[in-house]
């Protein structure tokens, strides 16, 4: 990948049935008003940066041949993420950096899953996140799709799903192993248990404390991406942070990581040069005061921006001619 004059396409996915509460999906269109797109194409930022806003995708529910009761709103994310998985794919396929801009932390499942296809699967996934997000249909204890995008993509739970209508799209070929975590804090007895039986890397608060950053993104490249040759998929649910500095989201649980963690985290990736899709989710407009949402908003360009490669430290400019 060409770092300096990479190509990056914006996608905004305003889906919130994922989670339980509304104001999720009004995210895409306030990072947007907040200023996204002059911050990213603004030229000491970032020169040279082809940004193409792929505007909002559009989706409804699916019509379904029998009742599902143990996933909430099961038409509605499935009709969704189906549209996210084929957006995604075809913006990857196009040579583009996909950012997709949440809605709830169900889209990943659409996310990962075009990205995985446009990839054949060699893809490494690293989750920011508060919570593990890989609860299964039957060890959900709250229904609600934003707790199980992971285990929708995961080759060794693909059985899980098999009785579910309306996913013969689907292409879980992404196997747990290229999974890192970073950030949990809240994670399920059961999810516990999927991440350990499955091997998956995870690396909690007390890690981050114990390690620092940078032997945290050191050790998960490792197993995640072990011959540097895998297009990494960066999945920030914004509740990964500590909610002083983004409290705008729905579940915000406190001890997190900071803004500037995250977005070491963000640049730690960009430096590889195989960022191949980030996705930032859970950003909720409607909670919270109005300084907590624009602090939320600006926590979010920034990370969005370091996927883009712009350095904190500025960067040469060239002289305009
Ligand atoms: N684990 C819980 C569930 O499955 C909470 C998930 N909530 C999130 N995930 N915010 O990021 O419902
Ligand atoms: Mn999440
Ligand atoms: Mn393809
Ligand atoms: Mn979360």
């Amino acid at each position: 990948l060409n770092k300096e004059g990479k190509k990056v396409g914006i996608l905004g996915v305003p889906f919130s049935k994922g989670n339980g509460k509304t104001g999720a999906e009004q995210a895409p269109t306030a990072i947007l008003e907040h200023g996204l797109l002059k911050s990213l194409t603004n030229f000491d930022a970032n020169p040279n940066l082809d940004v193409e806003d792929f505007g909002e995708v559009k989706f409804s529910s699916k019509k379904l041949k029998r009742p599902v009761s143990d996933i909430k709103n099961y038409a509605e994310f499935i009709g969704c993420i189906e549209r996210v998985s084929k957006r995604v794919h075809s913006i990857i396929e196009e040579g583009r950096l996909c950012i997709t801009i949440g809605g709830d932390h169900s889209i990943a499942a659409g996310t990962v899953d075009g990205h995985a296809r446009a990839k054949d699967g060699n893809i490494a996934i690293l989750w920011i996140d508060a919570h593990a997000d890989i609860n299964t249909p039957k060890t959900s204890h709250t229904g609600h799709p934003h707790g199980m995008p992971l285990s929708f993509v995961v080759k060794e739970l693909r059985d899980h799903w098999s009785e579910y209508p309306e996913i013969e799209w689907r292409t879980p070929i992404v196997p747990a192993r290229n999974i890192a975590y970073i950030g949990l804090r809240s994670v399920d007895d059961y999810e516990r248990l999927i991440i350990d039986r499955l091997g998956i890397t995870a690396f909690g608060m007390d890690e981050v404390d114990d390690l620092g950053i940078p032997e945290i993104m050191r050790r998960a490249l490792k197993v995640i991406d072990p011959e540097q040759n895998r297009s990494i998929h960066l999945s920030f649910d914004i509740d990964g942070l500590d909610p002083l500095e983004a409290p705008a989201t729905g579940t915000p649980v406190r001890g997190g990581i900071t803004l500037r963690e995250g977005i070491q985290i963000v640049e730690t990736v960009y430096k590889t040069g195989r960022l191949g899709a980030f996705d930032l989710c859970e950003v909720n407009p409607q909670m919270g005061r109005e300084e907590d949402v624009r602090k939320t908003l600006q926590a979010a360009t920034d990370l969005i921006k370091a996927a883009t490669g712009h350095r904190r430290s500025g960067r040469t400019a060239k002289i305009p001619t």
